[in-house]
């Protein structure tokens, strides 16, 4: 019977999942996690190392690591894919000069086979201002047509205004729910 219990918990998702912020400095990465932690917007500086809390979205439990997204900082973040479930990687939609830099530490992300099996959610964050790249500008210029064994959705998100931020965790839950 325990083991019963046991099998369906994990089946309905008790067990912790391992989720990983990544994404350039200032993308606002820090600001997500905590928005999704305590519902409100916090202030921030940029982070040095990672930040790690438990999330809770509906009955699934969340281990969120934010990690610095410093140039120098980067090469560390291969440190802590192992037993990663999912992957939001976060966007600032109105840095189309480095968006190319964006793409290509997405691309390389994924070469790496331990986070082969992980689920991704795009944040194309910061669309509370005006200009920003549309969705459609930053799926092309990410070029996630070329994703295509991936798992992956993109959302229109704003952490300040707290825009596609539910939508995204759903979305995720569901897919992580079907992973197993
Ligand atoms: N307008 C606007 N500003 C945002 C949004 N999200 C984050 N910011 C701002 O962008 C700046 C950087 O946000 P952080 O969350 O510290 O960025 P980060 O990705 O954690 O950066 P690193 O820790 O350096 O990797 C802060 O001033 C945030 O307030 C957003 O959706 N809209
Ligand atoms: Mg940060």
């Amino acid at each position: 019977m325990g083991g019963l219990i046991s099998y369906f918990s994990q089946l309905f998702g008790t067990r912790e999942r391992r989720i990983l912020i990544l994404g350039l400095d200032g993308a606002g990465k820090t600001t997500i996690l905590y928005r999704l932690q305590v519902g409100e917007v916090v202030t921030t500086i940029p982070t040095i190392g990672f930040n790690v809390e438990t999330v809770v979205h509906k009955n699934l439990k969340f281990q969120v690591w934010d990690l610095g997204g410093q140039t120098s900082i980067r090469p560390y973040w291969r440190c802590y894919y192992s037993n990663t479930d999912a992957i939001i990687y976060v966007v600032d939609s109105m840095d189309r000069d480095r968006i190319g830099i964006s793409k290509s530490e997405l691309f390389a992300m994924f070469e790496e086979p331990e986070l082969k099996k992980a689920v991704l959610v795009i944040l194309a964050n910061k669309q509370d201002i005006e200009g920003a790249m549309t969705v459609a500008e930053v799926v092309n210029a990410l070029g996630l047509q070329a994703l295509k064994d991936k798992k992956y959705q993109i959302f229109k998100a704003s952490a300040i205004k707290g825009w596609g931020l539910d939508e995204s965790m759903e979305w995720l839950s569901n897919a992580l729910a079907q992973q197993k």
